[in-house]
């Protein structure tokens, strides 16, 4: 170790926060910035957020086929950070460090680390995030964790909402593509419910192509905890999106593929599809008294429509239903037509019937109003104001679920408030808290597909267009336009106090409990780090702390063919100081944030030196941040 290296840990330790660099670092702090006003609201039909104001919701967006999980501020609709998930990220390290591929590999199924393995991969790098939600304790969020989908290549991966990185990636065996996700809410998470978009011959080996009778779709139930498969359950026609009630009953999935089709005429043949319900306590009285089949270590219980098990009821929708959204109420679902231009409204105080007698399935069904073209999704209010995106008719329209009630009961009432242009091709929206029982009422978002004219061109390939909407009066105003890039489909807007993230991470997180079982065999202490290169064969570990600006290691040796892995622990402790290891010409770089342990490992192929240097702004000596690798020659 340096004298200068030793002096400023020295310095760091001794004065921690008193320092030059400490008292630089902690102007930029962020602590009491909060006025408590609210920002510019609809008034004149602009938006402005305030510079320095604090925005009063969290957005959690999807990114679709970017794969990574999005953080605004909202109603600004500022995007704060990336939280890469299934994706690999340049600027984390995430799908390179040991840290996140350990996330990203240990839930995957020995058959695809075999497929991954035979092409040089350790794991997927792209994914189809759809579908962010948070756990539930009683009907509301709690602030506890963040799950999502990846259709892409069937996963489900959770995000701890107290660091904001993904923990757990789980790969779902026996479904094909998760596509609808909806954590249980009552009484609480508990379950997170994945869908099974596509359906697969249930022995899925090669052998079975045109023989539609024995492709299958399955319901998945994730215990939210564990992240392991509780169980699965079999059903007919395909599955697409999905909701849980508020009583912690029931789940509801929409099938827009009841017939089972192969193709695009095949799939929009009949008339009519289904919403499944599932009946969560007779399946788990199903898993207990051992009603199940037991295929690739998971518990799968038939719910076929034929079965004649009280696992499941199919209940008959128009033309293939999309969305499936639970009302605040506490007692509506609603079931979005897409081909059919209405919207199913499901009573769930009706759905006891269905299990307990032979009840006409289509009697849960309290409303079916007429909206418009293509309706996707619905939001509420939590005032009895449902609000659905038409796809066709680029619009949204607001509608009284209780107008509608009586409207199908035979009453000469409109149920529909009014409609409102949206820019253009909606899909998912969102009311601020409007899936859970402390929907707010005061903002809906609009995830439209197409942006076409609303902006200056970036050529060919386009933003999605994402309009922030005042819903405070009947009259639905658009106040602002939020370009996005591909493609988030779905967002949930959580009131602020719900989610309290930490600062700094914790020295003994479990994130970078490996690096530390590791250090301890080397006999280091990851806070200390080590002046030299550990071998142990031809693997070489190499043990550094960061504090801005300087690595504790100015310089360290390996020898060509080594497998290194080199552990940063960055021990500064203020806000926002986050270091980077990238080591040029050699495709390596990290993100190592205050109070974090991050490491990667790779091969030594090329000799030479090679600078590493941190490429995270830290402060005014960053450049300076910086230090050498030797790689000597092989039989030097
Ligand atoms: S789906 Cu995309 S617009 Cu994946 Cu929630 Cu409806
Ligand atoms: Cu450390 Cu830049």
């Amino acid at each position: 170790m340096s004298d200068v290296t030793k002096m400023f840990k020295m310095s760091r330790r001794s004065m921690l926060g008193a320092t030059a660099t400490g008292a630089l670092v902690a102007s930029t702090g962020t602590a009491g910035l909060f006025s408590g006003a609210r920002p510019a609201r609809a008034a004149e039909g602009s938006f402005s957020p305030v510079p320095g104001e604090l925005d009063e919701y969290y957005g959690f967006w999807s990114s679709g086929q970017s794969g990574e999980l999005r953080i605004l501020g909202f109603p600004s609709m500022r995007e704060l950070m990336r939280v890469p998930v299934f994706n690999r990220c340049s600027a984390t390290g995430w799908g390179q460090t040991n840290e996140s591929l350990k996330v990203l590999t240990e839930g995957l199924t020995q058959e695809t680390k075999d497929m991954l393995a035979a092409r040089g991969m350790k794991t997927y790098d792209n994914g189809d995030l759809h579908h962010p939600h948070m756990s539930f304790t009683e009907g509301t969020y709690d602030g506890r964790y963040l799950f999502m989908n990846d259709k892409a290549n069937t996963r489900v991966a959770r995000v701890r909402c107290d660091v904001m990185k993904c923990d757990k990636i789980l790969e779902v065996p026996n479904a094909g593509d998760i596509h609808g996700l909806r954590p249980q809410k009552y009484p609480r998470t508990g379950y997170v419910f994945a869908n099974g978009e596509h359906e697969l011959p249930l022995v899925n080996d090669g052998k079975i192509l045109d023989d539609p009778s024995e492709y299958v779709n399955i319901f998945t139930a994730i215990d939210g905890d564990t992240m392991e498969v509780a169980w699965q359950v079999i059903v007919s026609g395909n599955l697409d999106n999905c909701d849980a009630d508020y009583q912690g009953k029931y789940a509801f999935s929409t099938s827009y593929n009841s017939e089972m089709g192969m193709n695009l005429a095949e799939m929009t043949a009949s008339e009519t599809d289904h919403v499944v319900i599932f009946n969560i306590k007779e399946i788990e009285a199903g898993v207990a008294n051992g009603d199940y089949q037991e295929l690739n270590g998971v518990k799968v219980l038939d719910g076929r429509k034929e079965s004649g098990k009280n696992y499941t009821r199919y209940v008959p929708i128009p033309n293939s239903p999309h969305g499936c959204n639970t009302a605040p109420d506490g007692k509506h679902v609603v079931i979005n037509g897409k081909l059919s231009p209405t919207c199913s409204v499901i009573d769930v105080t009706r759905v006891d019937a269905l299990f307990d007698s032979d009840a006409d399935p289509r009697s849960c069904i309290v409303a079916e109003p007429q909206l418009g073209l293509g309706p996707l999704h619905t939001a509420f209010d939590g005032k009895g104001m449902a609000y659905t995106t038409l796809f066709l008719d680029s619009q949204v329209v607001k509608w009284d679920m209780e107008k509608a009630v009586r409207a199908y009961a035979g009453e000469d009432v409109d149920p529909i408030i009014s409609k409102v242009d949206v820019h253009y091709q909606p899909g998912h929206n969102h009311t601020s808290m409007g899936e859970t029982k402390d929907a707010d009422g005061n903002w809906l978002i609009s995830m439209n597909k197409f942006s076409k004219d609303r902006f200056i061109n970036v050529g060919p390939l386009k933003p999605e267009n994402e309009q922030l909407i005042d819903i405070s009066s009947d009259e639905m105003q658009v106040v602002h336009d939020g370009p996005t890039f591909a493609e988030p489909h779905d967002c949930i807007i959580v009131r602020r106090d719900i989610v309290n993230p930490v600062n700094v991470w914790s020295r003994d997180d479990p994130m970078f409990e490996d690096a530390r079982r590791q250090a301890e065999a080397d006999g280091v202490e990851l806070e200390d780090g080590h002046p030299e290169p550990i071998r142990d064969g031809n693997k070489v570990r190499v043990y550094m702390w960061s504090v801005a600006p300087q690595f504790s290691m100015e310089k360290f040796t390996v020898r060509q063919g080594d497998e290194v892995t080199i552990y940063v622990t960055n021990l500064d402790d203020v806000d926002d100081v986050t270091h980077g290891l990238t080591i040029s010409n050699y495709g390596v770089a990290m993100e190592i944030a205050p109070q974090a342990t991050a490491s990667v490992t790779f091969t030594a192929d090329r000799p030479g030196v090679h600078w590493f240097y941190c490429q995270w702004f830290c402060h005014a000596l960053h450049m300076e941040m910086r230090g050498r690798m030797l790689v000597e020659p092989r039989g030097a």
